[in-house]
């Protein structure tokens, strides 16, 4: 029937129903419409445009540091100098390992065992006092648009550096011994507690996610006063990825493309880790599972080598929190004790409340493409990085899909909150 012929027939009501018709596209409909925000608004704070970051840490002054998973990178720690560059930190010597960043024995390909120079920073964190860690895998891959091949490491790579922010040098080197870390291992993360009480040698602890995407995850701690190190939870089920697990990202089911490989899943497991605010639980959960653990921090704590039964002890004290809302990326904390979760597949952020032991909505924006790695500064915003991730050549049968510039984003915390001193030490 055509229009005039219908208005005719029905008159008034039908033109009116006609003129209600306004769909012409977003900004003209009057129909609802998910405008993808929720909470406070983002800021744009840095644009990366020569190397994809991973990991950022914002010092007590402000001072924004970067680091860079790498194979051909000239550099794998840096420091933002201004909305549009960063530097090799705190020079490029210490960003070239001698010999390179791997190696060939017997024909199998090694990472380079530099305990001196960093070979693929992963994580960055500063500690209340303003010394800046820098988390170095130790496991760097052969070419950024093509890291299937990632050589096992080597003692010595594998590491953690501590570097004093007032004059920029190195003031400690921890390695970790083939028991703890694997060859196969990969270091993702790290969180400290520096109270005296934390350990019985009095100078704090370290704990490590070790994500590995080649199976063994679970934690790894770490004595700041002894330099010894143990694992806990190891393949525990709270740590291992969900199997076949299928996210959806920007409204797309997301499948594994590795050029030369069959078609997979995302294989990291134990991802988020995160302190309550006096320390005593550690929150956790793997990259794809939707559910968040806990456990109290006591038992990682725990040596193996002086109890038999902590690992037992451990594994039977893992509590399962209920499901958060999707898979999380990467966690923080504040001054409230509020534990911020990165959730990629809601372009957002989430805070798991511990009051009301509920998952609530923080902030989500659209340009919170694969949220990676954040930070809580002292001027109270959460910074974090948006890096593309799921766009990595790897992960697309070898093309790149993702677009400069990257970002680092930031977003102010709610009820005052700011960076945690609490678990010190303080200067
Ligand atoms: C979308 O709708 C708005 C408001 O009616 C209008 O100003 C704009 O020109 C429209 N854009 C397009 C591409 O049609
Ligand atoms: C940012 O710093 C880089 C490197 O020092 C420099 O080349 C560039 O001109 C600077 N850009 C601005 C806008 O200041
Ligand atoms: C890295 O791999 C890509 C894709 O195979 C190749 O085009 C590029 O030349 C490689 N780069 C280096 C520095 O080897
Ligand atoms: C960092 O170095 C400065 C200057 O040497 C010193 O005053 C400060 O105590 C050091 N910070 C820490 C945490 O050791
Ligand atoms: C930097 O400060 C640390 C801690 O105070 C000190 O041990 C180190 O010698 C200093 N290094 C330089 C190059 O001044
Ligand atoms: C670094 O390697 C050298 C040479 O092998 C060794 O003497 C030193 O103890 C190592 N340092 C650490 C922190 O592992
Ligand atoms: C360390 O002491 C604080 C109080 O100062 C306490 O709350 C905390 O539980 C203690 N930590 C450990 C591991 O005993
Ligand atoms: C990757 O690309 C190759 C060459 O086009 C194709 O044969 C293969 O099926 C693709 N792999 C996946 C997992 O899509
Ligand atoms: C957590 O929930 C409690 C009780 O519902 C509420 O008072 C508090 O503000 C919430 N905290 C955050 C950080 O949202
Ligand atoms: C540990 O592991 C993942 C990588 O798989 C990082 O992206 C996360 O940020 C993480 N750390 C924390 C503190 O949650």
């Amino acid at each position: 029937m055509k229009f005039a012929s219908l208005l005719a027939l029905c008159g008034v009501s039908c033109l009116a129903a006609a003129q209600a018709i306004t769909y012409q596209n977003l900004s003209s409909t009057n129909v609802r419409v998910d405008t993808g925000q929720t909470g406070p608004a983002v800021e744009e704070v840095h644009y990366y445009y020569d190397q994809w970051p991973i990991g950022l840490a914002v010092s007590k002054q402000g001072r924004i540091f970067v680091c860079y998973t790498r194979g051909t990178y000239a550099y794998t720690l840096g420091e933002v100098v201004n909305t549009t560059a960063e530097t090799p930190y705190p020079n490029i010597a210490i960003n070239t390992p001698p010999g390179g960043l791997s190696t060939t024995i017997n024909g199998i390909p090694f990472a380079s065992n530099s305990n001196t120079t960093f070979i693929s920073v992963q994580a960055l964190y500063v500690t209340p006092d303003d010394t800046l860690w820098v988390l170095d895998t130790g496991r760097p891959s052969t070419n950024e648009t093509e890291d299937l091949t990632m050589p096992y490491a080597q003692l010595g790579g594998p590491k953690l550096v501590a570097i004093n922010l007032t004059n920029n040098s190195v003031v400690a080197t921890y390695t970790f011994p083939a028991s703890v870390h694997y060859p196969d291992s990969y270091m993702n993360d790290l969180r400290f507690d520096m109270r005296a009480n934390a350990t019985a040698s009095g100078k704090g602890i370290c704990y490590i996610n070790d994500s590995s995407n080649e199976g063994r995850n679970g934690f790894i701690m770490l004595d700041l006063g002894t330099g010894e190190s143990w694992r806990q939870l190891t393949q525990h089920p709270s740590t291992l990825r969900t199997f076949e697990d299928v996210p959806s990202y920007q409204g797309i089911p997301f499948y594994q493309r590795s050029p030369g490989l069959p078609l997979t899943n995302i294989q990291e497991g134990l991802d988020g880790i995160e302190l309550s605010l006096y320390g005593d639980i550690m929150y956790y959960s793997p990259l794809t599972s939707d559910y968040l653990y806990s456990i109290e921090t006591q038992y990682l704590r725990a040596n193996p080598a002086n109890d038999v039964l902590s690992s037992q002890r451990a594994s039977n004290n893992v509590k399962n929190l209920g499901q958060r809302g999707g898979n999380a990326n990467g966690f923080s904390s504040d001054s409230n004790g509020a534990i911020y979760m990165l959730m990629p597949e809601q372009n957002a952020i989430y805070i798991y409340n511990t009051t009301s032991l509920q998952a609530e909505s923080f902030v989500r924006d659209p340009r919170i493409i694969w949220p990676d790695s954040s930070n809580v500064g002292w001027d109270g915003y959460i910074y974090f990085n948006i890096n593309q991730l799921p766009y990595q050549p790897d992960w697309n049968n070898g093309t790149d899909l993702r677009q400069y510039p990257g970002v680092i984003l930031r977003a102010p915390l709610p009820n005052g909150g700011t960076k945690s001193t609490v678990l010190g030490p303080r200067d």
